[in-house]
């Protein structure tokens, strides 16, 4: 009982203070992907898809709170966790998706290119696996690079929908692959192939390098 009532003073605490989540600056243009990702593709992608996870993740949290407040149905909170669930693995998804990318040739840095070597023998070797495992996502889902912290290893896995990769996996994120029909369809119509295959011309390295260096620690 008390620890029911602590629970509810938390959440209720939390939702006193809490700040709203925001939609993160783009680090770069529109257009400044193309011929890669077209302007209207990544505008759509960051200033629809993305700002509604974040808009309806905050109102999850928000009916959260109250609903936590008037002790409602526990049917009542697993639908709004699951709410919060899918917005808040859109946000955070996307969030890491666009520091992902960028128009700047970059290359990995030699401790994550030395990892990607001892784990699957050749960076060549690692976009082969990724690109396979995100074509073969079936219906909307992601496609990962992550970072095994208990084995010390690098690791491709695949999450549905929204699922955010460490609260469903465990692996720590490194680059992701989103393969929602909204990431490709108006320019790959449905060749979800040839856009996977393409998305690795503008992998910010520096970016996934930086995030194994801060994952492997
Ligand atoms: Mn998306």
């Amino acid at each position: 009982m008390l620890a029911t009532r602590s629970f509810g003073n938390l959440i209720r605490a939390a939702g006193a203070t809490r700040l709203k989540h925001t939609l993160p600056e783009l680090p770069y243009e529109y257009s400044a992907l193309e011929p890669v990702i077209s302007r209207e593709i990544m505008s759509l992608h960051h200033s629809k898809h993305h700002a509604t996870y974040v808009n309806n993740l905050n109102v999850a949290e928000e009916k959260l709170v109250q609903a936590q407040s008037k002790a409602a149905e526990t049917s009542t909170l697993l639908s709004l966790l699951s709410a919060v669930k899918f917005n808040g693995g859109g946000h955070v998804n996307h969030s890491i998706l666009w520091c992902n990318l960028s128009p700047c040739k970059t290359e990995p840095s030699c401790t994550f290119l030395k990892a990607v070597t001892q784990d699957f023998g050749s960076l060549e070797n690692m976009k082969n696996q990724l690109a396979a495992a995100s074509v073969g996502v079936q219906g909307s889902g992601w496609g990962w690079l992550g970072y095994n912290k208990q084995m010390k290893k690098l690791q491709i896995a695949t999450c549905q929908n929204q699922d955010p990769l460490q609260a469903t996996t465990g692996l720590i994120p490194l680059f992701g692959i989103d393969v929602w029909e909204h990431a490709y369809y108006l320019q790959y119509k449905n060749v979800r192939a040839d856009y996977v295959k393409a998305i690795f011309d503008v992998a910010n390295w520096q970016d996934i390098s930086a995030r194994y260096d801060s994952a492997a620690k």
